[in-house]
């Protein structure tokens, strides 16, 4: 039976904004308060997905969530009518008032962690939500989360939703953003490398000096237990403190694999080449011929130009020809160092045929790449089947969309908006009528008074 990799990309809201909200994501904190434009955001993310279901890969959408959270701000003690409750919190506590807007639920990767069937001894897809506790604004996303991804992937015959890893500092977990799955192809039984910033009850452990470590091993072991991965297939790899404290905030921004592919910067991990050959050697372990490694040295790549190239944080996908494509941010072409490695990577030999460029800079300016816009999710034909089909990426939908993002979106949001009466209810006719799209339901909180 044929396995396909989908990926579900977070669908912008209509409230995209630069807040500067995440310490240690240099892009998040260098455009914060700067103006953003939630149409041109929204479309740019829709145009990958576009490419990307163009290239034959299964594409599928992920709705935003509900903002500005209400509920949240009357947790924190604002009261009174919905104006003055929003015009109160930008005033008295700008940052919980962005918190509570912010879109961020658009970077998929840190939704969830999935493992597809192949890997798990009770061979059930596993999803397990994130808890993101290491950003308020981020924590905020778990339980729309965890619901929609109950609706999406409904049928428990094949399904088995995890509860988010508890959500505490020490089991700071951050979704898929920090794991890679290596396997021949996506039906066959892969290894799957969990990348940690830092054990946090090992009191020894200094972690990176800098910024937060924001991946616990705590909380990667907790997911492997829970998906039930052979321990042999599982594998557990410290990602250098020199990389997180360069601006590296998620593996996904300094390593990719697809299939048999993997491609890394010489500074990754923690005990360098060490550490790959530890990956290398789990991959043959599962009777798997070797993966081919890409190693792309400090020389090369500084991890200043890494990091401001988000080279690391392009997808890899296999097309229906079977050859791969990488899905490079337009970013690349103007850094000399990252477009020579993607020379590299083109004339070298591996699967890597063909390089496509998206424009994602209303994502990137908050530190969000083509990769973190996605959740990876590799599944049989027959469980394909068997998840809510109205949001799968077709022609058509791509065109509602384009439309819907058109009628409802604002091309303009600056840190003052935050206080206009106006931005909610715009927010929330546009995810009613979204959610007829999609076919999805009475799922947002708004709809079900
Ligand atoms: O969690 N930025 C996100 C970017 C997430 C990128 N995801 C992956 N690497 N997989 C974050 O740091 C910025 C929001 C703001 O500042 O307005 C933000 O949340």
């Amino acid at each position: 039976m044929e396995t396909f990799e989908l990926n579900f990309d977070g669908l912008v809201g209509p409230t995209h904004n630069y807040a500067g909200l995440s310490y240690g994501n240099i892009a998040s904190v260098r455009h914060a308060r700067s103006v953003s434009n939630p149409k041109a955001a929204a479309h740019q993310g829709l145009a990958k997905m576009k490419l990307l279901a163009d290239l034959g890969v299964s594409q599928a959408v992920l709705p935003p969530q509900e903002r500005p959270d209400m509920e949240t701000l009357k947790r924190l003690g604002f009261s009174g009518s919905e104006a003055s409750i929003l015009e109160r919190a930008a005033k008295e506590a700008p940052e919980l008032s962005a918190a509570c807007y912010s879109a961020s639920s658009m970077w998929a990767a840190n939704a969830a962690t999935v493992s597809p069937s192949a890997d798990a001894e009770d061979g059930l897809v596993h999803i397990t939500p994130a808890n993101l506790v290491r950003n308020f604004h981020r924590s905020l996303e778990t339980g729309f989360t965890a619901s929609v991804l109950k609706t999406i992937f409904h049928d428990d015959s094949v399904f088995i939703h995890h509860d988010p890893v508890p959500g505490a500092v020490q089991l700071s977990d951050e979704g898929a953003a920090n794991h890679i799955r290596l396997c021949p192809t996506h039906r066959d039984k892969g290894i799957q490398v969990f990348v940690y910033g830092r054990k946090a009850f090992d009191p020894l452990d200094r972690g990176p000096e800098k910024y937060p470590g924001r991946q616990t091993f705590e909380a990667s072991a907790a997911i492997a237990r829970l998906h039930r991965l052979r321990p042999t297939c599982a594998l557990f790899v410290r990602q250098s403190s020199e990389a997180i404290d360069s601006g590296v905030f998620h593996n996904d921004v300094i390593s990719v694999g697809n299939e048999n592919l993997f491609l890394y910067h010489s500074r990754a991990f923690s005990h360098g080449q060490a550490d790959v050959d530890r990956i290398a050697e789990a991959y043959r372990a599962c009777r798997h011929d070797d993966p081919i490694l890409f190693e792309v040295t400090r020389n090369e790549l500084p991890l200043s130009d890494a990091v401001g190239s988000y080279l690391f944080n392009s997808q890899i996908v296999t097309m229906s020809n079977r050859s791969m494509c990488l899905i490079a941010p337009v970013e690349c072409l103007e850094n000399a160092a990252a477009a020579a490695v993607v020379d590299r990577l083109l004339s070298e030999a591996n699967p890597i045929a063909e390089v496509r460029y998206v424009d994602l800079r209303q994502s990137i300016q908050n530190g969000g790449g083509p990769a973190c816009l996605r959740l990876r999710v590799a599944l049989t034909e027959r469980e394909r089947s068997l998840i809510h089909q109205g949001v799968w990426l077709t022609e058509q939908l791509y065109d509602d969309l384009t439309s819907w993002v058109d009628r409802f979106y604002r091309d303009r949001l600056g840190p003052e908006d935050l206080a206009d009466p106006r931005l909610p209810d715009e927010s929330r006719s546009a995810l009613d009528e979204l959610t007829r799209i999609l076919g999805l339901g009475s799922i947002y909180g708004f709809q079900k008074i």
